[in-house]
């Protein structure tokens, strides 16, 4: 094997070059990747003694696209463009070999080879869709030409991989190998190429497909409006669509240079700065500065959850979805066999939507152990007390369980709230004890904060962080303090959605405002999804509040038809005059001016707060880095990805102009906007949160 540069090589087996690139962990398209390619591509073309050209990667993949570290950087090396045309203009057949993923920029150059092969395992896909953009190395124009524009509509807006079979069956690949044997079935299939004379076929010049569908935009209105909801606010979808009716109506050059066009503006633009970024929080969230990867773990292979309510059925589920055996404890049948049939019913919904057999509901069910006995769960691995927040029954809890768990079990607990350090010091192992805050549905919610409290261990940690990718989590680690990070910093914006109330700007303006920008819901969307009644006790209450009295008159949210909103029978929200009567009231009684914000500053006065809290959370040490916290939000809150979350959101708005802001309405709206010293510190010295690390 010869050497072409640092990543790639070249040899020849028999009359067949094989060009290996071997650039870990991904074999992303770098400047020695592309540099290396087109050097090989031009000696193996020139090559007497061979005719034809295998390009294969060594490592766990193929190549997984452009390199991401490289955006926005002065670019080195040959062009992918460069690469892409040694590639399709090669006098010799090229052949793919793909095994791994075969992603964006690397099933762009697959797509300028002349056949693939792959692995059953293998798998392809153009997800640049998750990173703000759209395929810009032509995969908008080759792959409708393949596979046809419906399906390249499908597969560039959603950015899922599509396993080898079924790109065997699109045309995508052209033969399966065996696994483990792709090289050489590669120079196999290359050699059954030259024997049979097949031609060297040009992805570009095969127009058939997408021709069928010319004048015909009507395909193109549906699939935007069948899929508006999914898309709102992100500009990358559109543009991916707008670049398949380029090929399905310019011939393939003119599309290349429309995709170019769009690719230009979406790569500079700030939401696929903002995704770009997060694909990289993504990775970092996992990363614990004093927990190395080679920390040992606890083997986690039963778990006892407390508490079968809506949280404690949907953690159970987490588990047995990846096998792994659950014990759930209650303490009395009734409510045991409740919860029991509310996650029945959960995997029966799923069953019934196609998403699983019903044998596979029985298997899973069957892996969830109802008993009234906590001493059942003794011997388990992992404990996670749900259940509701009262710190004297979580002692309780605690209490028993450092009397019955078997030695080195991880005692968990999901409170939202409550002080773990308090909770772990009824116990003689406080080392063990750590939160696991499951977000609601557990089930179904992507986040979980894992609290660190005083005394964790770190192979707690290390295990809390693993079990929580097993079961497809995306993990923060926190630390202790009211609300820990997610909460605490909704509290901040619920403060400031309450004074924008009580001084006259109404709900549904402020949830506008908030949903506009991109979240799911607004402030008091979410209350009456949640429920006004959260915390409230009917006997106690004495009408001071705005909630007292809405719950009062049984406003208590969508479940009883009203709440803020009021709520037709399909859960469609109105303004509710009832309730705007009652915010005048207390404006009145508190002898405020009602005054309507506008949308500007109801958007400023929401998100500024947040950003201060996420400041005082970082250098309270209660979060790692800034990008943890914006994690925290993308998959916990709902804040929109293409806006990164609240402190990317903020280092785009520029910490000097944030802190002006802030200053602004400090005056007259109190500590929540006083800056914190942080965030003060950073805008001083023209920093980012992005680039902070604790010292
Ligand atoms: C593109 O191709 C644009 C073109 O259309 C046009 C160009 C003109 N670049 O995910 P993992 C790193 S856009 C740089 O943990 P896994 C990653 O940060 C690209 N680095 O592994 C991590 O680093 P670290 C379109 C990359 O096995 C390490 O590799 N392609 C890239 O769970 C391991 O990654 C994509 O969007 C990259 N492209 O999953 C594919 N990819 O260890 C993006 C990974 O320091 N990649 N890294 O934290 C993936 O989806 C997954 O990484 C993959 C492996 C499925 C490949």
């Amino acid at each position: 094997m010869a050497a072409i540069n640092a990543v790639t090589d070249l040899s020849n087996v028999g009359k067949v070059s094989v060009i290996t690139l071997n650039s870990p962990p991904v074999n992303a398209l770098s400047a020695d990747v592309r540099d290396g390619l087109a050097a090989a591509f031009k000696q193996a073309g020139a090559d007497a003694s061979t005719n034809a050209i295998v390009l294969i990667c060594a490592g766990r993949t193929f190549i997984a696209g452009a390199d991401i570290s490289e955006f926005g950087k002065a670019p080195r090396g040959a062009s992918l463009f460069e690469v892409q045309t040694s590639i399709e203009n090669s006098p010799k057949p090229v052949i793919g070999a793909i095994h791994g993923t075969a992603l964006g920029g690397g099933l762009e150059v697959a797509l300028c080879c002349h056949y693939r092969v792959a692995v059953p395992s293998a798998k392809c896909g153009l997800p640049e869709v998750h990173l703000g953009l759209l395929p810009g190395a032509g995969g908008t124009q080759r792959l409708p030409r393949i596979v046809g524009p419906e399906k390249a509509l499908e597969m560039v807006t959603s950015g899922s991989h599509m396993g080898a079979k079924q790109c065997l069956a699109m045309g995508l690949v052209d033969e399966l190998a065996e696994e483990g044997k792709l090289r050489e079935a590669a120079i196999a299939f290359a050699e059954k190429v030259v024997a049979e004379k097949r031609p060297l076929r040009k992805v570009r010049d095969s127009n058939e497909k997408v021709e069928a569908l010319r004048g015909k935009p009507e395909v193109f209105a549906a699939f935007r409006k069948a899929n508006a909801r999914k898309f709102r606010g992100f500009m990358a979808p559109e543009s991916n669509i707008k670049c398949i009716e380029a090929a399905v109506n310019l011939p393939f050059d003119e599309g290349l240079k429309e995709e170019r066009r769009l690719f230009t503006e979406l790569m500079s633009g700030p939401q696929s700065a903002a995704q770009r970024y997060t694909f990289f929080a993504e990775r970092e969230v996992w990363k614990i500065p004093d927990v190395p990867a080679d920390t040992p773990q606890i083997p986690v292979n039963t778990v006892g959850i407390i508490g079968a309510g809506t949280m404690g059925g949907g953690i159970a589920m987490n588990f047995v979805n990846v096998g792994i055996p659950v014990i759930i404890v209650e303490t009395t049948q009734e409510a045991l066999d409740r919860g029991m049939k509310v996650v029945r019913g959960n995997y029966e919904r799923s069953a019934k939507n196609g998403r699983f057999t019903m044998e596979q509901v029985e298997q899973r069910m069957a892996l969830i152990k109802p008993t009234t006995k906590l001493e059942d769960i003794a011997q388990v691995d992992l404990v996670i007390e749900a259940v509701f927040e009262r710190m004297e029954v979580k002692k309780e809890i605690f209490t028993k369980l450092d009397a019955i768990m078997k030695p080195g079990a991880i005692l968990g607990t999901n409170t939202s709230a409550l002080n773990i350090d308090e909770i772990a010091s009824v116990t003689k192992r406080p080392h063990d004890v750590i939160g696991l805050h499951f977000f609601s549905p557990a089930n179904v919610m992507r986040l979980l904060e894992v609290v660190r409290a005083d005394h964790t261990s770190k192979p707690v940690i290390a295990t809390s962080m693993a079990i929580a990718k097993k079961i497809g989590k995306i993990a923060a680690l926190v630390g202790v303090c009211p609300g820990f990070v997610g909460n605490r910093i909704l509290a901040a914006r619920r403060r400031a959605a309450e004074q924008l109330l009580m001084s006259g700007t109404m709900p549904w303006d402020i949830d506008r405002v908030l949903y506009d920008f991109g979240f799911p819901m607004g402030v008091y969307a979410m209350s009456d999804l949640a429920g006004l009644d959260l915390g409230w006790v009917k006997a106690e209450s004495k009408g001071l509040t705005i909630r007292d009295r809405l719950c009062e008159l049984d406003r208590r949210g969508q479940k009883t038809g009203k709440g803020w909103y009021d709520y037709d029978e399909n859960r469609n929200p109105t303004p509710s005059p009832v309730t705007e009567g009652i915010i005048k009231e207390f404006i009145t009684k508190a002898g405020n001016t009602p005054r309507q914000a506008p949308d500007d500053e109801i958007l400023e006065r929401c998100l500024l707060p947040m950003i201060n809290e996420g400041a005082k959370i970082l250098a309270e040490r209660k979060a790692i880095r800034a990008s943890d916290i914006d994690i925290i939000y993308q998959a916990g809150y709902g804040f929109p990805a293409y806006r990164g979350g609240p402190m990317f959101y903020a280092d785009q708005m520029g910490l000097d102009k944030v802190v002006a802001r802030m200053k602004h309405y400090a005056p007259q709206w109190g500590a929540d906007f006083e800056p914190a010293a942080l965030l003060a510190e950073l805008a001083a010295s023209g920093k980012r949160f992005q680039d902070w690390r604790a010292a």
